[in-house]
């Protein structure tokens, strides 16, 4: 019984520690750019988080939105998804809804207090 049960929380720790967060860190126009999920990206709603640093301090005043795309595919149409980042405890958190699952695209504009608009260009895989 005692081995049934470390088998079991041996398997949950392995499934824990593999779970695929995002965590994708970027720099732009002198921008750290971090973004990053909490839980693993599923086709659906996802809560995505954005830290911004310049010179190692932390920038709260930006304005900071997602566009996650998928191109057309045989058989698909084009697909997107537009979030909008609100600040909540220092980190800028949006909503993204995944239609399917697949490689999606992303323009991750931030637009600083000078009224700079950067932008920061990746892939996430759902
Ligand atoms: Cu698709």
């Amino acid at each position: 019984m005692k081995k049934i049960i470390f088998i079991i929380l041996s398997l949950f720790v392995t499934t824990f520690l593999n779970a695929d967060v995002v965590k994708q860190n970027g720099e732009k126009d002198g921008y750290k750019v971090s973004l990053y999920t909490k839980n693993t990206p599923i086709s659906g709603n996802n809560e995505f988080f954005v830290k911004l640093f310049q010179n190692d301090s932390k920038i709260e005043d930006a304005k900071v939105k997602i566009k996650v795309f998928m191109p057309e595919m045989p058989g698909m149409p084009y697909m997107d998804y537009k979030a909008k980042a609100k600040l909540i405890n220092g980190e800028y958190k949006m909503m993204i809804n995944f239609s399917m699952g697949g490689t999606w695209q992303y323009h991750l504009k931030f637009k600083t207090i000078d009224k700079e608009v950067h932008t920061i260009r990746g892939s996430i895989n759902i």
